[in-house]
């Protein structure tokens, strides 16, 4: 008789991505703009289970996308009093915005993560919010129409200066990888000695533009990361809008960590929005836990992926 060796199921690292750059006010009265809402729901989110909050910021007036880090610090301090969850900053922005105002609120506020996009994509939504004929605000049909034409610019040259600002500060990447194709750029740079294990791939699934919300994909991609880094590499995974939880489902038990949150999708169930960021980090949270799995605290998911920790952020 043999006996097998058995090891524990790593913890399940859950991010949530609060409100993002994607959605509009219109779509969902749910999601969070202002600076106030923006702490408040990402203070609920990590309550219910998240360890690791993605943040952008928004105009508060009208909702519109900012990477302004005047704004940025509207929320973060009262963010990092309330709650011991990983801060992490996007530097994907907005279309509209620039790399340099991408990486702006990064590199005042030092995080222990910020996202980094693994390549230059279409990148769009256009066929969103079809049906809605009057807009809370004039900036959002032209915004969500004119992403028909985006290209989300990442090149070699973007990624690299990104990793060369942000190399003094010890904050580590949330690797967005929307296709195949990203995680060889990513192995581009880990060669070169750029990028350093253990690193947090984000497998992004459903965006027009990138790889399509299919379970096959899933595995696929799981697999190419396991034939390029082996053990070097923490796996996450979050999906657009209706495919957000049976795909997140899928990559948890896989192995994987998930990301929800209102930038990646505005509902909860079929049909039905959202009410809030903490309602889907409670859904999966609970659909995890029904499965036997635990959920990783901000301290776990530090350790996981070697964080430098909150006391050496700049808000
Ligand atoms: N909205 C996600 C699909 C970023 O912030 O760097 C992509 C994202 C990009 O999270
Ligand atoms: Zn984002």
């Amino acid at each position: 008789m043999t006996t097998a060796v058995k090891r524990p199921q790593p913890k399940v690292i859950i991010t949530c991505a609060v409100t993002g750059a994607i959605h509009t006010p219109t779509l969902s009265d749910a999601l969070p703009y202002t600076p106030q809402d923006i702490a408040q729901q990402a203070v609920e989110a990590a309550q219910a289970g998240a360890a690791i909050l993605h943040l952008h910021a928004r105009n508060p007036e009208d909702g519109s996308p900012t990477g302004d880090p005047d704004v940025f610090a509207q929320f973060l301090p009262a963010i990092g009093e309330r709650t011991d969850a990983v801060i992490n900053l996007t530097t994907g922005g907005s279309p509209e915005m620039t790399v340099e105002q991408r990486l702006a609120a990064a590199l005042r506020f030092r995080p222990e993560m910020c996202s980094l996009n693994m390549g230059s994509m279409n990148f769009s939504m256009h066929l969103m919010g079809s049906k809605v004929k009057d807009w809370k605000f004039p900036w959002e049909k032209p915004y969500i129409e004119a992403s028909e034409a985006f290209i989300f610019r990442n090149t070699f040259r973007d990624i690299a200066r990104v990793l060369e600002l942000m190399s003094d500060f010890g904050t580590r990447y949330e690797h967005e990888c929307y296709d195949i194709g990203h995680l060889y750029n990513l192995a581009y740079f880990v060669d070169r000695g750029l990028i350093k294990p253990p690193f947090f791939i984000q497998g992004v699934f459903g965006i027009l533009g990138g790889i399509g919300a299919d379970y096959d994909n899933v595995v696929f991609m799981k697999r190419t990361a396991d034939r390029l880094f082996g053990g070097d590499y923490v796996w996450s995974v979050l999906a657009a809008g209706k495919h957000q939880m049976p795909i997140t489902t899928q990559a948890a038990m896989m192995g994987g960590n998930v990301r929800v949150g209102l930038e990646d999708s505005l509902f909860i169930g079929r049909g039905r929005l959202a009410s809030s960021n903490a309602q889907q980090v409670g859904k999966i949270r609970l659909i995890l836990e029904e499965l036997g799995m635990e959920i990783a605290t901000p301290d776990e998911a530090r350790q996981i992926l070697a964080l430098k920790g909150q006391a050496e952020v700049a808000f």
